[in-house]
């Protein structure tokens, strides 16, 4: 029988506009790696250039709320204070520094589109993590905890975080919701697909 869960059908969202920022924790890597795998596919099917998915990741689960806030306070940082824009990107943006090229040419139109794409702010951001349960009460601690985090910096900010958290009580039914071994659905699609929806009506679309 077919499954009552998931969003139901939305329509076609165009992402190829958006920019993504992904911030994953490391723990419980392999179901990390196949979640990353079907956000990533999603929103690349939703028109998402490779270029505008920007990649990050923290230790754990628990710091995906600074983690996620870390790049919109960066670029609140350089527009209060001017002087320091032309700081190396911050270090979730992985791209090289444009100083030399500026220095070469302050003037050039394609040094100031590319310096102008450095400096674009996030449309929507993704946090993933895996928290599997154990013997003592740190899984409800720190499911609390980012879940209050990852909505307060989306509320604070105004931009959309997207809730990529398993909570999971076994690693099986972390499989299952990774999509792993031809298990179950992989969630990651649907952060991504949830990421470029949210991305677009923000900007006023859909
Ligand atoms: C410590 C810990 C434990 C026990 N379990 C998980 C987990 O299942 N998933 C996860 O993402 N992180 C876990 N962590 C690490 C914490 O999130 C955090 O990185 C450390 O406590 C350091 O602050």
């Amino acid at each position: 029988m077919a499954s009552l869960k998931g969003p139901g059908a939305a329509r076609a969202y165009d992402g190829s506009d958006l920019r993504i920022g992904i911030i994953h924790a490391r723990w419980n890597s392999t179901l990390i790696s196949a979640l990353l795998d079907g956000t990533k596919k999603s929103l690349r099917a939703a028109g998402v250039r490779d270029e505008n998915i920007v990649v990050s990741s923290v230790p754990g689960s628990w710091e995906l709320p600074f983690g996620v806030q870390s790049p919109i306070r960066a670029l609140q940082h350089r527009r209060r204070a001017p002087h320091l824009r032309n700081r190396p990107p911050h270090l979730l943006d992985h791209r090289p520094p444009l100083q030399p090229l500026l220095l070469l040419n302050q003037t050039c139109p394609i040094v100031q589109h590319l310096r102008l794409r450095i400096h674009r702010p996030f449309d929507a951001l993704i946090a993933i993590g895996v928290l599997i349960k154990g013997e003592t009460m740190h899984f409800e601690y720190i499911a609390d905890a980012v879940s209050q985090g990852l909505m307060r910096v989306q509320l604070d900010s105004g931009v959309p975080v997207v809730f990529g958290l398993l909570t999971v009580l076994t690693e099986e039914q972390g499989m299952a919701r990774a999509g792993i071994e031809g298990r179950g659905h992989n969630h990651g699609e649907d952060w991504g697909s949830a990421a470029v929806e949210l991305g677009v009506k923000r900007r006023g679309g859909g």
